[in-house]
């Protein structure tokens, strides 16, 4: 049957509360991605970046998982075929609505030991002078990709972007790389493709079909 593949992005997250990044007072509006996202500022200013991850994983703390997580979640469970759930998001909504994903660009969940690689489930307020639970050097770090890092996982995704029939994007503004590109790939590979989102993208003519409306519409009218 079909193996069929999603990319979500921050809009898929947006009607649970949770800010996107580049919609109108989002989250690069207020912060600017030099100062928070990148190994350099966890250089120059670690508690900065702490404080940062920090405020955002307090206001996805309270987030439920809205009607496109759970559709989705039916989706993967119903369709005879895989379907494959990449999310650039970090926040656990997916999870909560009933779906496994592969987190390309980390998750708040967990902390890893920048000295020794070890992950465990972090604390609430995750705070830079935690040593490491294994190896015990002061190396901890939020567990997400900033910009300049090599996503996770992408010897799998490129596998399974080979193999996809049908590629669906949700909630992303294509302005990121490279998951901005796994649209062209899925075509190249004979993928019939489809984008849901509230407005045009960057990527929107990219698509075989493209909708928009917001995703708590799009996606379970989709999937049904
Ligand atoms: C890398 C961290 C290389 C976690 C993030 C070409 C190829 C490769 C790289 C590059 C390239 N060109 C440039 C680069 C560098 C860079 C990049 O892409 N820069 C951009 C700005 C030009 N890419 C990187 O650095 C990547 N790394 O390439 O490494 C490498 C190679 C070898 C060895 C080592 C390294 C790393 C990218 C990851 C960066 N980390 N986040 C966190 O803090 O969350 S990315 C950041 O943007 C977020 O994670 C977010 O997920 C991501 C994408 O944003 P979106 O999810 O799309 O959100 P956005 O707000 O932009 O859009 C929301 C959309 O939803 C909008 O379209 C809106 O209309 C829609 N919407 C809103 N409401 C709704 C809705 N839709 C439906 N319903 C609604 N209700």
């Amino acid at each position: 049957m079909r193996p069929i593949t999603i990319l979500t992005g921050a809009g898929i997250s947006a009607e649970s509360g949770i800010a996107t990044f580049r919609d109108p007072g989002g989250i690069w509006a207020q912060y600017d991605i030099e100062d928070v996202a990148t190994p350099q500022a966890f250089a120059r200013n670690p508690e900065l970046v702490f404080d940062f991850y920090n405020m955002r994983r307090e206001k996805v703390r309270g987030a439920k998982p809205n009607a496109a997580h759970h559709a989705l979640g039916r989706l993967q469970k119903s369709w005879p075929g895989p379907v494959h759930i990449i999310t650039q998001n970090v926040d656990d909504l997916h999870e909560k609505g009933g779906a496994k994903v592969i987190h390309m660009h980390g998750q708040h969940s967990t902390a890893l030991c920048a000295a020794c690689g070890h992950r465990w489930p972090a604390p609430p307020a995750m705070d830079l002078h935690d040593p490491c639970p294994d190896c015990r050097q002061p190396a901890t770090r939020p567990d997400v990709v900033w910009f300049g890092e090599m996503p996770y996982h992408m010897e799998r995704i490129g596998e399974i972007l080979e193999r996809t029939a049908l590629f669906v994007s949700i909630g992303t503004s294509g302005a990121v790389y490279p998951a901005a590109g796994f649209v062209r790939l899925a075509r190249a590979a004979g993928a019939e493709t489809l984008e849901l989102n509230l407005e045009p993208s960057e990527i929107t003519p990219l698509f075989d079909t493209s909708r928009h409306g917001p995703a708590t519409e799009l996606v379970p009218a989709w999937v049904e």
